[in-house]
Order: structure tokens, then C-alpha cells, then sequence
């Protein structure tokens, strides 16, 4: 396959050279099984591994590939696993925290132009979940689109339109249907071929519908959703990246249960656009906007300019962030100092310092 097809540019090409080890052949992550991958390369889809050497050094669960990922692999044969030596730079990636572990951080998916945050408008629309979605996509440096799917079922789609838009500014908001095919020409503006976008959103709320509805087949499974509460029932289990006809790539992804921020404020305020605005005729610099006279937040409270469930998620998501920020700083630290007790032992063992 011509790599163009999934992405490739001059600039992963000039990437791509910067790679130390001889007899590479770049590569794209389509998807992710238990402990090895599907790659896209010249030569067609292959499966392949890290090797040992890449096991070794890798110090986070994101330095593993992720699906979106060009990396730099071995290829034997025609019949052997392939081997992964290196994961070329990411230009943008959506990162969680992976489930139970204390700072282990997950790549969803990696070098991705477009993140589509998809809502079912059923009983599954939620603004604070948007506001959540919207500050991660922030962070992964790709453009967040909001999509209001199910919109043949809405019970009032202006108002969940406006809602949404009151949340997210400037944001894309389209409203589609995809088991009914209505709204995607708006969408297919942002699938251009070569470019890559991500659909995340709670299980059920239709992204493999999508995916379907976009490649005209029935390719991705998908489940009803339980009736009392539109929640889904997990149906896509692992991340893959399709090509669509027209060249654009899109990653569908298993339903999230839970998204904890793994952010930093620039992120938070870019979402909460109005907040950050307001907080700059804050009397104080470091303004909590929790107890302080002259605080811009609060009058606006108070006056009922902002709403308070907004305020309530802002704060709420502002000690996600900094909580991440305290665990980060830990991990620094540890990390340093490892580094130093390993400097120790290496000039314990060095003839001049030996004792
Ligand atoms: N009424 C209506 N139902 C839809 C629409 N899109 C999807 N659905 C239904 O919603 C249910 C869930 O759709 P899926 O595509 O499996 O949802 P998903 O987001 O991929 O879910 P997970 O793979 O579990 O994360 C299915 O029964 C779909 O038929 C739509 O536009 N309108
Ligand atoms: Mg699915
Ligand atoms: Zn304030």
C-alpha cells in the first residue's frame, strides 16, 4: 500500500530518517490487540511487536504504540511478527489515565487532526461530560467537533443545540443522524483524505454506527442500547483506525466509563473560555474563585451571568487538574531520584572513586 493513503507526509518522512536503527520500514498503527498491533505498511497489514530493546527502555505505558502512531519497524519475512524499534514523535495524541493504575497515562489515539466528541441525544446528553471531553481535546492539540447524534429521536434538538453551544465556544456543533445517514456532508468537511480524527464519546451514543454510516457497510458491530437509560453495552472493544473511500482516516473507539483529567489549566481555560475571561478582573492575581472579595467569578455567580452547575464542573475539573499536576511533580521526583542513586552506584564502581 502507498503509505500517502494512511497519512504519510514529508514530515514523518523526514522523521522517519532521523531513526538510528538500520533496516526499518515505517509503519502505522490501525490497531491494538493484547500486546501486539496491526500495522499498516508498503507491503500491506502486518502484525507486529515492540522488541526487546524498545520493552526495556520504555519507562510509561505511553511510550507503547498507540493506534494513530507511525512507527519504525523490522520486517523479516513475509510470515514472521514484525518488530517495532521506534514510535516516531507524535504531533498530537489524546491521552487518559489508565484504569486503577496511580500516573500510568494511555494514548486513546495519537496523530490526530479532528476529535469528534459524540453525544446520543437520548437520555446519554450530559453538558459537564462535553466539558470534560472538550478540555482533553484541548490538551491532545487536536481540533475538537462536537457531534449531537440520534437526533431522529431528540426530544428537542434547538435546545440541546443551544445548550451545547452555550458550553462550547466556537466549537463545531452539528446535529446528525447516523442510522439515517442526515448531517454527515457537514462531517465529511473535516474528513479530507490524508487527515485523521477520532470519535470518542460514552458507550451507545452510535460511533460505530458512524463509522458504518460513512463507509456505507456494515463493518462495525453495534449493540442496542439498555432502554431505562440509554447506556451501552461496551460492543467495540479495541481502537482501529479505517481508511474511508475518499482517503480519510478515522479511529473508532470502545465506550469510556470514565475519563479523569489528565490536563493542564491552559486546557481547562480554553474550555471554560468564559471563566478564564471573567477571572482576569479578579482583584487577585491567584484568584480561587472560591472565597475572595473582588472576584470576578463570583459577582458574575451572583449576578447569574454564569451559571452555577458550570462554575460547580470548573471547580470540580480545576482539582482534577491540579491533582494531576501534584502526582506529575511526584513522579518527577522519583524519577530524579533514580537517576541520581543510579549515578551513585556507577561511580561506586568507577577505579577512581572505588574506596
Ligand atoms: N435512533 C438512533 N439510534 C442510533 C443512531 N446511531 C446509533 N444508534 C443506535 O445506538 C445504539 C448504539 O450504537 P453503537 O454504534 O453500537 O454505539 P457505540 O458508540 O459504538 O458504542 P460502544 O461501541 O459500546 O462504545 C445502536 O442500537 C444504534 O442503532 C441514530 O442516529 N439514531
Ligand atoms: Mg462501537
Ligand atoms: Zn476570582
Amino acid at each position: 500500500m502507498d503509505l500517502k493513503h494512511a497519512g504519510w507526509s514529508e514530515v514523518w518522512q523526514n522523521q522517519f530518517l532521523r531513526c538510528t536503527k538500520e533496516n526499518c520500514s515505517p509503519g502505522r498503527i490501525i490497531c491494538e490487540h493484547r500486546g501486539a498491533y496491526t500495522v499498516i505498511t508498503e507491503t500491506g497489514d502486518r502484525l507486529a511487536e515492540v522488541s526487546g530493546h524498545f520493552r526495556h527502555f520504555a519507562i510509561n505505558r505511553s511510550d507503547f504504540p498507540a493506534v494513530g502512531d507511525w512507527v519504525a519497524l523490522e520486517i523479516p519475512d513475509m510470515v514472521s511478527h514484525c518488530l517495532i524499534h521506534e514510535v516516531l514523535p507524535r504531533f498530537s495524541s489524546f491521552v487518559r489515565k489508565s484504569a486503577g493504575a496511580a500516573m500510568q497515562e494511555q494514548v486513546v489515539a495519537s496523530n490526530v487532526d479532528t476529535v469528534f466528541i459524540v453525544c446520543g441525544l437520548d437520555h446519554d446528553f450530559n453538558s459537564r461530560r462535553i466539558e470534560r471531553y472538550l478540555t482533553l481535546a484541548y490538551e491532545s492539540g487536536a481540533e475538537p467537533v462536537i457531534l449531537l447524534n440520534k437526533a431522529d429521536i431528540a426530544q428537542d434538538l434547538d435546545l440541546a443545540r443551544d445548550q451545547t453551544e452555550s458550553i462550547a465556544y466556537g466549537v463545531p456543533v452539528l446535529a446528525i443522524s447516523a442510522i439515517h445517514a442526515t448531517g454527515l456532508d457537514a462531517i465529511w468537511h473535516y474528513l479530507q483524505p490524508a487527515t485523521t480524527s477520532v470519535l470518542l464519546g460514552s458507550s451507545g451514543v452510535g460511533k460505530s454506527s458512524l463509522v458504518n454510516a460513512l463507509l456505507k457497510t456494515e463493518r462495525q458491530k453495534t449493540n442496542a442500547v439498555r432502554e431505562y437509560d440509554s447506556h451501552g453495552r461496551h460492543t467495540t472493544t479495541n481502537r482501529q483506525l479505517i481508511v474511508l473511500p475518499n482517503g480519510a482516516l478515522i479511529i473508532d473507539t470502545p465506550g469510556m466509563r470514565e475519563i479523569q483529567l489528565l490536563a493542564d489549566s491552559s486546557s481547562l481555560n480554553k474550555s471554560f473560555d468564559d471563566i478564564s475571561e471573567l477571572s482576569e478582573d479578579c482583584s487577585f492575581r491567584d484568584c480561587t474563585h472560591l472565597v475572595e472579595p473582588g472576584c470576578a467569578v463570583l459577582g458574575a455567580l451572583a449576578s447569574g451571568a454564569l451559571d452555577q452547575k458550570r462554575y460547580e464542573s470548573y471547580l470540580k475539573l480545576l482539582k482534577e487538574v491540579r491533582h494531576h499536576q501534584i502526582e506529575q511533580d511526584i513522579h518527577l521526583q522519583k524519577k530524579e531520584k533514580n537517576r541520581w542513586k543510579a549515578i551513585h552506584k556507577s561511580l561506586k564502581h568507577h577505579p577512581k572513586y572505588d574506596h
